[in-house]
């Protein structure tokens, strides 16, 4: 209980953008990188959080440490969670083995991954065996949580059936399991039909011999596949180690997080007074067609 207390405190601070930020997560970095980052993502309502609940309990009872992070990218409280997820929250972290959080985006979704990131790696030191992403999939966000996940599971209900076509380079894409949960309801075999001959044709268009991405029907509400759905995450994992992608989504994870500290630290440097007066200069109303953007860029990278 202490430790999750401070585990929850550290979180904060790095949700706050604190200055202790980056002193935290280079006393955590050498006990980094064991932990399996799952992300569920899916349209609203679909039962995410009730499936990672029962992945969650399932998990704790083989002993293993799990944490819950859901990214809610609507919510604009502090803490993000509605009062249904704080009750949910308060029942599982009674449970030794779980930790939970909700995480708001708080209307910016830029850098979203790399905050999510840094707080997966804080949960990962403290020696957590498998961290779950929640996130609603709406555009960027999910592809952020594809970033900081090792592996994505896309969850769907039978009657999304009728916008799978649109879905097709959205969720479609990114999913390396797909989830039709509420298939105690009509049309949950037919969705699978449709998910398969979609993933047929995706496979024979990428011509790979990947692995086959398996459409698992669950009821989340009472526990109906969810030993199913955990094998094949786990089994995900086993494969991810063999062909040496875990090491690889790592990597881009640290390269990525460099480029996002340049990028911030280049763009902080290059707004000076000077240049910020001079590119309003350029945009008022009068000046408006004297100059191209591109010849502005030039003069706004001269000045000293
Ligand atoms: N019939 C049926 N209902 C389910 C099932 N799984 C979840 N539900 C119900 O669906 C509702 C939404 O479940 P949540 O787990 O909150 O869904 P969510 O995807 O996390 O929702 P958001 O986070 O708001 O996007 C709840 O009332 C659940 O009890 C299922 O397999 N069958
Ligand atoms: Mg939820």
């Amino acid at each position: 209980m202490q430790n999750k207390i401070k585990l929850a405190k550290i979180i904060s601070k790095i949700e706050n953008e604190h200055p202790d930020t980056e002193k935290i997560l280079n006393d955590v970095w050498h006990n980094v990188g064991s932990a399996y980052r799952i992300g569920i993502t899916g349209p609203p309502g679909v039962g995410k959080s009730t499936l990672v609940d029962k992945i969650a309990l399932q998990l704790s009872e083989q002993n293993l440490k799990i944490a819950i992070v859901s990214v809610d990218p609507s919510s604009p409280f502090g803490g993000g969670a509605l009062l249904g997820d704080r009750i949910r929250m308060n029942e599982l972290s009674l449970n030794p083995n779980i930790f939970i959080r909700s995480l708001a985006t708080r209307g910016s979704l830029g850098g979203l991954s790399v905050k999510t990131q840094d707080i997966c790696d804080v949960i990962d030191s403290f020696g957590y065996d498998i961290i779950l992403i929640e996130t609603v999939g709406v555009g960027q966000i999910e592809l952020d949580i594809v970033e900081a996940s090792d592996i994505t599971t896309v969850v769907l209900v039978p009657e999304s059936g009728d916008d799978i076509q649109s879905m097709k380079s959205g969720l479609m894409e990114i999913g390396n399991i797909f989830v039709i949960n509420k298939s105690d309801r009509d049309g949950a075999n037919s969705l699978e039909t449709n998910i398969n001959s979609m993933l047929q044709l995706k496979k024979q268009y990428k011509n790979s011999n990947d692995y086959d991405i398996p459409v698992i029907q669950t009821v989340a509400t009472k526990n109906k596949n969810i030993d199913l759905l955990l094998e094949h995450i786990l089994r995900y994992k086993t494969k991810l180690k063999q062909n040496n992608d875990w090491f690889l989504a790592r990597k881009n994870r640290i390269e990525n997080k460099i480029n996002e500290l340049i990028t911030t630290h280049l763009l902080e440097n290059f707004w000076s007074d000077e240049r910020k007066s001079i590119i309003q200069e350029h945009l008022k109303k009068s000046n408006y067609f004297d100059n191209t953007p591109y010849q502005i860029f030039h003069k706004l990278l001269n000045v000293k």
